[in-house]
């Protein structure tokens, strides 16, 4: 970490201090990070070979190559004071052909993995599935991947049980429906109505059954929660019409995932839709009240009616004078808004901040460090918006920065650089960004610092 400056005030007097027991911690994901070495097909291999290649003509071939390189990394993380890593098992490595046994080899790596970490003082934090589902497993449009979900998360919780305290059962949920099965971005490409309704029910009733079997098998006092992107929606203008829109927005994307999590069911806007999916049993399976929420969050969200949109809505305008990285707008004050919202509307539950992170057209590594002042800026201001929610009582128990590396960014291939960790993507060699410096600072003073000046 030598080439990395200490930003902390020298007096302490701006800093902006979480409680003791606030976990910091890094996330990252296996299809963005791992290569295809060792694993079974999956549904992005299906959409990287339907595409050709994704919108920077990459594929997820080699990603970062994590499930070599993970030492190097985590010697990084662990040199930063970096707590807890976040990462994904993959399930087509797991079961690459089929249900059943696992996979002796694809287990191990994980084994080998979680092991890395203790070894390093960092805790591992799996998330069971975090968007890649092997080809024979099918797609959420089909009830039946419900319990092959549960059973895969039996078979890791069987192998890691013993060693991994905190388990995250799915990755955002309301992306793979909405950007999957609507939108037509994301793996399987789909645009209908009927199928992200499909997709957002069995989703639920997946992660409703891999809890079961999670609490059925891991030794007691181990910690299960669940992570979804939430946004506050706002209607591009007052207009009635795009008004109600943001409503149905917020239903679709927030609630359908949230509600029905806390016994609350699915919202009225759109248990209409649902209720044809839902059989005896379905909603009390789902209602797990998880021992914590994850929480992604990047920005709000902006719409407007469109009634020619598979669900009638489309992406609006948003204020001329938010700022913006080169993905999304910086909205620190949403991350607040939408803590506080979660904290009265779902009793006080606990939350990590599972995900937070700015894609940033980065300059070329300099004398082994790569200058991102303008991730430590926008970093700096969630971190403040993260502690003004704490200091409101919200209990804010710890988050993670997105992403320990630089990724593959899904549809948008690695043109999308994320990571407080610089990779070439033709050496893979790795270059801690200034950014990682300033993420130990805060580790360091447990406080959300300011940002140096420029
Ligand atoms: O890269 C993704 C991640 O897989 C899920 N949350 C949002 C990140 C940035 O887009």
């Amino acid at each position: 970490m030598t080439a990395i400056r200490d930003h902390a005030s020298p007096d302490g007097a701006t800093m902006a201090r979480f409680h003791p027991d606030f976990v910091w911690g890094v996330a990252a994901s296996a299809a963005q990070t791992e290569s295809r070495n060792g694993r079974g097909h999956s549904n992005w291999d299906a959409l990287c070979e339907a595409r050709g290649a994704m919108l920077d003509g990459s594929t997820n071939v080699l990603c970062t190559h994590f499930e070599e390189r993970y030492p190097t990394d985590l010697a990084l993380l662990a040199d930063a004071g970096v707590q807890a890593f976040r990462f994904s098992i993959a399930w087509p490595r797991v079961q690459p052909n089929g249900p059943g046994a696992a996979n002796a080899a694809g287990l191990a790596v994980y084994d080998r993995m979680v092991d890395a970490m203790l070894e390093r003082g960092i805790t591992p934090w799996p998330t069971l599935f975090h968007w890649d589902v092997p080809s024979w497993a099918g797609d959420f449009r089909d009830r039946d991947i419900c319990q092959r979900l549960a059973d895969y998360a039996e078979i890791v919780a069987r192998a890691l049980g013993d060693r991994v305290q905190q388990w995250i059962v799915l990755n955002e949920p309301n992306s793979v429906a909405l950007r999957g099965y609507a939108a037509q971005v994301h793996a399987p490409a789909l645009n209908n109505a009927e199928s992200a309704f499909a997709a957002i029910h069995h989703q639920n009733l997946a992660q409703g059954l891999a809890f079961r079997a999670l609490r059925a098998t891991l030794p007691s006092g181990r910690r299960i929660g669940t992570t979804v992107n939430l946004q506050p929606v706002r209607a591009e203008d007052d207009l009635a019409e795009n008004q109600a829109a943001a409503a149905m927005v917020d239903a679709l994307w927030n609630r359908a995932f949230v509600d029905p999590l806390y016994g609350k069911g699915y919202p009225a806007l759109v248990a209409e839709r649902l209720a044809p999916l839902v059989r005896d049993g379905d909603l009390e399976l789902i209602a797990v009240k998880p021992d914590f929420l994850g929480m992604n969050y990047y920005s709000r969200i902006y719409v407007r009616q469109a009634p020619g949109e598979v669900l009638g809505i489309a992406q609006g305008q948003a204020p001329q004078h938010l700022a913006s990285t080169a993905y999304f707008h910086v909205e620190p004050d949403g991350l607040a808004e939408m803590l506080l919202r979660l904290h009265e509307e779902y009793g006080a539950p606990e939350i990590y901040v599972t995900e937070t992170g700015f894609a940033m057209p980065d300059p070329p590594p300099h004398d082994g460090v790569v200058e991102d002042g303008g991730r430590i800026a926008h970093l700096a201001s969630y971190l403040k918006a993260a502690h003004s929610a704490q200091a409101q009582g919200v209990r804010l128990k710890g988050l993670f920065y997105w992403s320990a590396t630089d990724n593959w960014e899904w549809a948008q291939g690695f043109a999308k650089r994320f990571g407080l960790i610089h990779v070439d993507r033709d050496t893979q060699a790795r270059t801690p960004k200034r950014s990682l410096g300033y993420f130990a600072d805060c580790i360091r003073h447990n406080a959300a610092l300011d940002a140096p000046p420029p």
